[in-house]
């Protein structure tokens, strides 16, 4: 994976490449490093398993914000079949729309408007008929060389519903490698541009060119500040483009924004309210049903110095997808995403190397007999996860006469592999390279084992092309990764570093250049947008991959970005993630009288 990166103005221009990556050779390579004693940092003491006062870092963690009793109470009157008539006299008027509308600008905002309603999933096979006769017909046709807000709302539509569209199509508002000054009097126009410039892959220099042309108009409009509203939903897009946020909380903030619209449609804000009511009604279920089984394994009592973060887990889940047939895939990948977030600080936090060199094993020969050897609250962890991912090994077994546990196994192995060598990193006090640090960070951000699970869990038939594909950790699980473990250094590594913990990319590369932090940050931040573009790139890509995971793979970047916008959202359970799950799982939209 090539990250070269010729558009970010900083010392080092190019991203090294990120080959292969094979923990094996990592993990025995590196592990001379610790030799003697084990350090730790917060006292000078020498710290064994053996010894009886173990001396142990702290994190600190905040309990859960999200009480048992409270998220068991939760309730809707959403679920079940009252409103289901309503809802579909609703979406057969929808339907009606689309097929009515002829204009092909006004064709293009109906399925914009439809998708970030959060409604599309409804309307699936009206849209691509819509798309599919504009881009046979009208395509570079004349009607769009005069309209760049046109050209780039159907650019960016034709691109994310997989029709291939070349930037050339933004030649005409050209002049001399530039945007022609005179069309950034309009703010929706640069808007939409905007917008659009992010479907982008390497190397697409009018795409740069729109995004860094709109991107300055709209921030200077932003401080003029003359139109509130539209400032509001300006900003908006400048914290985060549409293309990296995850749906449902861009569709609980847009049906906000569109009841105050002028053009407003009754008939779709409708729709989309009691439509989101109805799905958070079944994610609420989902919430309970998981709520309880994470209480049944103990683990939040005993272990009471690891995060206990199994609403966040779930949240998660919701961003990478939300739909209602989707909930035995947002309850495993809830179960693995909580498990994940112990296993993370018993590794980062608790444990001390011998412990974890010994669960490391455990995990690798997937063996009850290992247990023996293991620390009681390690045991507690062990077997919580064994019995949960052959549970789910059993489930496909029972389905599909798959015989899937090698693949659990590899997985969960690799992620402890990955978090063991980061262990010794820190205790020998080494710095790695950034490209080395990557290397093993995006195996211990976990992504790859997250979605594996998510392929497993939603996919029938299961099919042996796909997994060879998986077992090799294919570009878009890499990327995806990428993206994750870098918008996690961003919100989380402050914090890290300040209890003991290995040092993180941004500080990786800070040692590597010598830059300042401010600028490592924004050297991150050019990544994870270099990420993006390969990202788009794959999505056009063969592979027997289905579409539906290299969504959910996007997804857990959006997520990502979501989750670690204002810090971390994940560990800390800031009041922005308090915000949002409050809004995504207990609060229906109020209805407003029509
Ligand atoms: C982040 O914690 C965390 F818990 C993760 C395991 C990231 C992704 C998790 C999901 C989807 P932290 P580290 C549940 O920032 O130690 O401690 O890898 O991860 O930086
Ligand atoms: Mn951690
Ligand atoms: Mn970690
Ligand atoms: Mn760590
Ligand atoms: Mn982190």
């Amino acid at each position: 994976l090539l990250l070269s990166l010729p558009t970010c103005n900083f010392p080092i221009a190019a991203f090294p490449s990120i080959g292969p990556i094979h923990l094996k050779s990592l993990v025995t390579s590196k592990s001379d490093l610790v030799s003697g004693p084990v350090q730790c940092k917060v006292s000078n003491k020498i710290s064994s398993s053996t010894s009886t006062d173990i001396v142990r870092r702290t994190a600190d963690y905040q309990p859960p914000i999200w009480d048992y009793d409270y998220i068991q109470s939760l309730r809707s009157e959403y679920l079940g079949e009252e409103y289901t008539g309503q809802v579909n006299k609703l979406k057969e008027q929808v339907r009606m729309m689309l097929h009515k509308v002829m204009d092909p600008l006004e064709q293009l905002e109906l399925i914009d408007t439809l998708q970030r309603l959060g409604l599309a999933y409804h309307f699936e096979s009206e849209m691509k008929r819509i798309l599919e006769g504009l881009y046979n017909n009208n395509h570079g046709g004349d009607l769009w060389k005069e309209n760049l807000y046109a050209t780039a709302l159907k650019f960016r539509l034709f691109r994310q519903h997989g029709y291939s569209v070349s930037e050339e199509v933004f030649n005409s508002f050209m002049e001399r490698g530039s945007f022609k000054a005179c069309l950034c009097d309009d703010t929706k126009r640069m808007l939409a541009l905007y917008e659009a410039s992010f479907l982008s892959i390497e190397g697409e220099n009018i795409l740069e060119e729109a995004r860094d042309f709109s991107k300055k108009h709209l921030q200077e409009f932003v401080k003029q500040n003359k139109d509130q509203n539209l400032s509001t939903v300006v900003s908006h897009a400048l914290e985060l483009p549409l293309h990296w946020r995850i749906l449902r909380v861009e569709a609980r903030w847009f049906i906000d924004v569109y009841r105050s619209k002028e053009d407003m449609n009754p008939t779709l804000l409708k729709l989309a309210e009691l439509d989101f009511n109805m799905v958070q009604a079944t994610h609420q279920e989902d919430l309970k049903q998981v709520s309880r089984w994470w209480r049944s394994t103990g683990i939040a009592e005993k272990l009471s110095y690891v995060r206990d973060r199994m609403t966040e887990s779930f949240f998660w889940t919701v961003g990478c997808t939300f739909h209602p047939h989707f909930g035995y895939c947002r309850r495993i990948s809830s179960k693995v995403n909580v498990l994940i977030t112990v296993l993370d600080d018993i590794y980062d936090v608790y444990g001390t190397l011998d412990e974890l060199e010994l669960f490391t094993d455990a995990i690798e020969r997937w063996d009850i007999n290992a247990m023996d050897g293991l620390p009681n609250y390690m045991k507690i962890c062990f077997l919580a996860l064994y019995n949960s991912v052959n549970e789910m090994a059993f489930d496909i077994l029972k389905e599909q006469e798959f015989h899937s546990i090698r693949y659990f196994k590899k997985t969960w192995a690799d992620l402890c592999k990955a978090y063991l060598l980061e262990a010794k990193w820190y205790y020998s006090g080494y710095t790695p390279r950034l490209e080395e640090y990557l290397e093993n960070a995006c195996f211990s951000i976990a992504a790859p084992t997250i979605l594996l699970h998510a392929y497993f869990s939603y996919t029938n038939p299961i099919t042996k092309e796909a997994l060879d594909c998986l077992e090799e950790y294919p570009n878009i699980v890499r990327l995806s990764s990428m993206i994750l473990r870098l918008a996690d250094d961003l919100g989380t590594s402050t914090d890290e570093l300040k209890r003991g913990d290995v040092p993180k990319s941004i500080q990786c590369y800070m040692n590597e250049t010598g830059a300042s932090e401010e600028d490592a940050r924004e050297y991150i931040r050019c990544l994870i947008s270099a990420t993006w573009k390969k990202m788009n790139k794959e999505r056009a890509a063969t592979s027997p991959l289905s579409e539906t995971f290299i969504e959910i793979a996007f997804n857990l970047g959006r997520m990502a970005q979501c989750i670690y916008q204002y810090g971390d959202g994940h560990g800390v359970g800031n009041h922005e993630t308090k915000d949002r799950l409050v809004s995504l799982f207990v609060q229906p939209i109020p209805s407003y009288k029509d």
